[in-house]
């Protein structure tokens, strides 16, 4: 059975997913790249300068690493700007019944987020004390779909993986927690994460006691 959950944040346990859309929207309308919905989808779970490469390659521009940074560190200056208005109200809906139930159950809780402001996010959302270990992404050398931010969140909480089930909403997130040998429910759009073994439409749907643990 299963004994740890592992959590992605940004768009499983809030709507920072759109967010960092928004700010990558506003730098790359700034800067004339062309950069919709579709493009940001690959952007999902990547780490801050992979999801720039991404919007540049996709954009045709090459540019210089200062230039780089520069531009990484504007759509971060976006970001943090607007995360200052979250609250507890921001958390999606069930995610509070969620952890408790599974705390409830003796389920170990984790984070797995690829995103720098991670911790400062959980602070505003009021729920950073109910994790037993939170991942810091500046220690990860390997952006998922790499499975180690998922395989050190479990050896962190003492869990084998084949007794996790990791939550994701990117597919990056999906294939890095497939890779590190779990369980992954998708939440979002089944065909985005087809390699989920269940997919949910959000995180409200997560009924513990139906889930097929495994
Ligand atoms: P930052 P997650 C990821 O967080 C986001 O999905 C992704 O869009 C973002 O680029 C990445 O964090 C890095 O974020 O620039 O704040 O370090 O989905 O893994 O919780
Ligand atoms: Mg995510």
């Amino acid at each position: 059975p299963a004994r740890a959950l592992i959590f992605d944040l940004d768009g499983v346990l809030t709507d920072t997913a759109q967010t960092h859309y928004r700010a990558w929207k506003r730098m790359a309308d700034e800067e004339g790249f062309p950069f919709d919905e579709q493009v940001n989808e690959l952007l999902k779970g990547v780490d801050r300068m992979a999801s720039l490469d991404i919007i540049l390659r996709h954009a045709g521009r090459v540019l210089g690493r200062d230039e780089k940074l520069a531009l990484a560190e504007r759509k971060n200056a976006y970001y943090v700007e607007a995360i200052q208005e979250v609250t507890p109200k921001d958390l999606f809906a069930g995610v509070e019944r969620l952890l408790e139930r599974a705390r409830a159950r003796g389920l170990k809780l984790g984070l797995a987020s690829a995103s720098r402001n991670a911790g400062a996010l959980l602070e505003r959302l009021g729920i950073a004390d109910r994790f037993d270990y939170i991942a810091d992404s500046a220690r990860i050398a390997r952006a998922k779909p790499d499975p180690e931010i998922f395989l050190t969140v479990a050896a962190a909480l003492g869990v084998p993986p084949s007794h996790c089930i990791g939550v994701e909403d990117a597919a990056a997130g999906v294939v890095a927690i497939k890779s590190a040998g779990m369980a992954a429910v998708g939440i979002g759009d089944a065909l985005a994460l087809a390699r989920a073994d269940a997919c949910l439409p959000d995180v409200a749907s997560f009924d513990l006691d139906a889930f097929v643990l495994p």
